[in-house]
């Protein structure tokens, strides 16, 4: 069975793609970006997949690629078009190489005119196509910077794209109105720049006169693609490590293990979120926990050291995981829930205080 999800990054109007193959475990991610490194290596642990390559579909000039970081995070390998010139990369693609993920591939098709070195990314069955910013829905990628020749885009999208099966879905890097999928079918009939009876020169007409501003990092963005987003300061690179091994997941919120919280009860500030009467009850608290149940969080955030790290507690841990977002809010930097709360503290066998037997 094929795993398929599209993500986004609000910031660049981005689409991620995450390909996994459930019989091995494999993924691909196409076109990761590096702000959302955390969230999608969440995903991809709680889908139970492991990264094996990251794709870009272009050396992108509108936000950083997280492939470099998924690299170090994942062990994933990098892959981009041979043509990008990019230096860092595990593997260089170029017209008809395919890319394996477990049991499923991807057949690399050349589709430059947005840069020289766009790659866009058919799926085996024909099903779904990922076309970069070569083909947008019922647009097209921009020519004017980055060796962008729209004679050749043309080209690329009617020959490349627009006669791959009519339904097949195509999912592009970008869509700045909120829409997420379209077909061949449906470009070939309604793309106002590319589909119907629209010729080369009417294209090139109508790319000429865009008039866009160029992309607000397109100076930032374009040199760290072209090192595959290997970030240029060594502080960078080694980013300060968290004050335990926590967990982010894809919900957003940093998590502590049971066993990982034992190791640092002594410094760290245990705020248990349920009521009373829990607090109380017979599945016990844990030693020296702190009692402000959720209602009463953000008011009394105040009480909380701001230099500890904090550790929010309640029954199953989902009030806590609110409680997290809560201290946050209050301005507190180091805030994790305790994953499972205290049905999980307790049947792992670690110690609680006041509990009935
Ligand atoms: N406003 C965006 C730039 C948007 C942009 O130029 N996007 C490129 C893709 S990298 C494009 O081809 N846009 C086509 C269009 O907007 O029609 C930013 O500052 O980052
Ligand atoms: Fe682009």
């Amino acid at each position: 069975m094929l795993v398929f999800r599209q993500l986004f990054d609000p910031q660049s109007s981005t689409y991620t793609y995450l390909l996994g193959d459930k019989a091995s475990g494999a993924a691909v991610l196409v076109d990761p970006v590096f702000e959302q490194v955390r969230r999608d290596a969440a995903l991809i642990g709680e889908l139970g997949l492991t990264l094996s390559a990251t794709l870009e579909t272009h050396v992108h000039a509108d936000h950083v690629t997280g492939a470099w970081l998924l690299k170090q995070r994942t062990g994933s390998r990098i892959m981009l078009a041979k043509a990008s010139n990019a230096e860092g990369a595990d593997r260089y693609l170029t017209q008809d190489d395919i890319v394996t993920f477990g049991g499923r591939r991807l057949l690399v098709r050349a589709t430059p005119g947005h840069t020289d070195s766009c790659l866009t990314y058919v799926l085996d069955d024909h099903s779904m196509t990922f076309t970069g910013d070569c083909l947008l829905i019922r647009g097209s990628g921009r020519t004017d910077f980055q060796q962008g020749d729209p004679h050749a885009l043309y080209r690329s999208v009617r020959t490349q794209i627009l006669t791959l099966p009519a339904t097949c879905l195509l999912y592009p890097a970008h869509d700045y109105r909120g829409l997420t999928v379209t077909s061949v079918a449906e470009e070939r009939s309604f793309n106002p720049r590319l589909g119907g009876e629209v010729g080369e020169a009417d294209f090139v007409g109508y790319m000429s006169n865009l008039g866009l501003p160029h992309p607000k990092l397109i100076d930032i963005a374009v040199p760290a693609n072209l090192q595959c987003g290997r970030p240029e300061s060594e502080a960078a690179r080694h980013p300060p490590q968290a004050w335990a091994p926590l967990t982010y997941t894809f919900a957003g919120i940093f998590e502590i293990q049971p066993a990982v919280l034992e190791e640092h009860v002594g410094s760290t500030q245990i705020v248990d979120v349920r009521e009373r009467d829990e607090f109380d009850g017979p599945l016990g608290r844990i030693q020296g926990a702190l009692w402000i149940p959720l209602g009463e969080l953000s008011t009394r955030a105040g009480e909380l050291a701001r230099d500890r790290p904090v550790v929010t507690v309640c029954r199953s841990g989902a009030r806590s995981a609110q409680a997290v977002v809560m201290l946050q809010r209050a301005g507190l930097p180091d805030v994790a829930n305790l994953a499972g709360g205290m049905l999980r503290w307790r049947a792992e066998g670690y110690p609680v205080d006041g509990a009935r037997h």
